[in-house]
């Protein structure tokens, strides 16, 4: 059976990809630069400080490691403004629901966030008391694609990588689910998140006998 569930946070319980897209542009825009939605898209699921070089990197601006500590600092400042402003309102449809009945059949949760902010954003929309365990930004060295936060995750939980299963948006996210040995559900594009076992549009879409059938 299913030993642990652990969920990413952005794009999987709530939609903080806006936020993060709005900083990040209003950083790249004062630079002078701009990045294209798909590019956006590779920003997913990955850290502050590699989502920094990466537009650095595509707009051909350098920045020594000094100018780039501040540069992240500045666009973390205006995402903290936005989600201290979060309200339980913006939990993605279904995610409270599924979190419920998963610990209500007696399987361990945690999240696997490459954020962070995680235990903010967390609190803010009342979801907090669902996780078993918290694993982000703040407790792994090597980001997503590496299998690290998944594998921290399973660990706390006392689970086999196997009897996990991960819940992410983004490819770097599937990435790391995959090399860490455990099963994964995509959540957003079938075209986007090849790589997962099972790609849903929401987690509305899923219920534990789903999850049993993986
Ligand atoms: P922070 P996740 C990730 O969250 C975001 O998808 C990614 O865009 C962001 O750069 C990363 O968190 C770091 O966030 O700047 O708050 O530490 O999807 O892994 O929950
Ligand atoms: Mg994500």
């Amino acid at each position: 059976g299913i030993e642990a569930c652990i969920f990413d946070l952005d794009g999987v319980i709530v939609d903080t990809a806006i936020y993060h897209y709005k900083a990040w542009k209003r950083l790249a825009n004062e630079l002078g630069a701009d990045f294209t939605e798909t590019q956006n898209e590779k920003l997913k699921g990955i850290s502050r400080v590699r989502s920094l070089e990466l537009i650095l990197e595509w707009g051909g601006i350098s920045k020594t490691a000094d100018e780039q500590a501040v540069l992240a600092t500045r666009k973390n400042d205006w995402y903290v403004d936005m989600i201290n402003r979060m309200t339980p309102d913006e939990i993605l449809p279904g995610a409270r629901e599924l979190l419920e009945s998963i610990r209500a059949a007696g399987i361990k949760t945690a999240l696997g966030s490459a954020s962070k902010n995680a235990a903010v954003i967390l609190e803010k929309v009342g979801l907090l008391p669902l996780f078993d365990v918290l694993v982000d930004g703040n407790s792994v060295s090597s980001s997503k694609p590496d299998p690290e936060v998944f594998l921290k995750g399973a660990a706390a939980l006392h689970a086999a990588p196997a009897k996990c299963i991960v819940f992410e948006d983004a490819i770097a996210g599937i990435e790391a689910a995959k090399a860490g040995g455990m099963k994964v559900v995509g959540v957003g594009e079938q075209a986007v998140l090849q790589g997962a076992d099972l790609v849903v549009g929401s987690l509305e879409e899923i219920n534990i006998q789903t999850l049993q059938q993986l």
